[in-house]
């Protein structure tokens, strides 16, 4: 196989928040392709680490064959090709500056909230005195932030009016961790659970959670195809991020 023009997202797996990428990509209806990545397994590896040297998910590789990793540059290069304005706004705007304030809430304060308790999870050493440290601190972050966003959305369908967003996807992708680790009582914060509602009932969602999931699946039309791992990996060393 070689790498053909399309870029390629990586979709990992279980419960990646690189979801909310591939709903923006099924959204903005622009040809890509998917790789599938074991974060518990095969993303360990050193071939991965060649990819993507920290070691995580989403990365992007460009149809020019550059990798691009982290959540918020993956959505500027979407917002750059998004000529059409699916799903962003003409930079340089002040809608453009609220999307990006969205996003950079939702990817740093937001998702980081969830890391104590992830840690919680994985640590293999710790005590269970430790985790019960971590998932309290976490509880309380992922609470925090939801308080502030629920005081940020307004009466719109979606974060930036009644159409969705980069901002959306970035948030679908990680609020349903809120599900698998306990951490707060949805019905407590209406706007976020109302906006979650939607958008995971959202066809483009959906689709991103089949794949996830390894389920067939067609979306949109958009998604040309799934590219092994490790034809991703062959086909990408010699240009990768830093
Ligand atoms: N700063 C990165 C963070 C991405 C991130 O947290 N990815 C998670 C999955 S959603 C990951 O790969 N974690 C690796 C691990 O759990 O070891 C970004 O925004 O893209």
């Amino acid at each position: 196989m070689t790498l053909t023009s399309e870029p390629i997202l990586t979709s990992g797996f279980p419960l990646g928040s690189s979801a909310g990428l591939v709903t923006a990509f099924e959204w903005l209806g622009q040809p890509y392709r998917i790789t599938r990545v074991d974060m518990l397994g095969e993303m360990r590896t050193d071939a991965y680490k060649r990819l993507n040297g920290r070691v995580e998910t989403p990365v992007l590789v460009t149809g020019e064959g550059r990798v691009l990793t982290e959540t918020m540059a993956i959505a500027l290069w979407l917002e750059a090709r998004d000529a059409e304005r699916r799903i962003s706004f003409e930079p340089g705007t002040p809608e453009a500056d609220r999307l990006h304030q969205f996003v950079a809430f939702l990817n740093t304060g937001f998702t980081g909230a969830f890391y104590p308790m992830w840690v919680a999870l994985e640590a293999e050493d710790a005590t269970e005195g430790e985790k019960e440290t971590l998932r309290k601190f976490g509880r309380s972050f992922v609470a925090k932030r939801h308080e502030q966003l629920e005081a940020m959305i307004g009466d719109s369908d979606y974060l930036l009016g009644n159409r969705p967003t980069l901002a959306d996807a970035v948030f679908v992708g990680v609020a349903r961790w809120t599900d698998f680790h306990q951490a707060i009582e949805p019905r407590d914060y209406p706007r976020i659970l109302a906006l979650r509602q939607r958008i995971e009932a959202d066809p483009a969602f959906r689709f991103a959670v089949a794949i996830e999931d390894g389920k067939p699946a067609i979306g949109g039309g958009a998604m040309k195809g799934l590219v092994p791992l490790e034809d991703l990996l062959r086909n990408t060393s010699g240009a990768l991020a830093a």
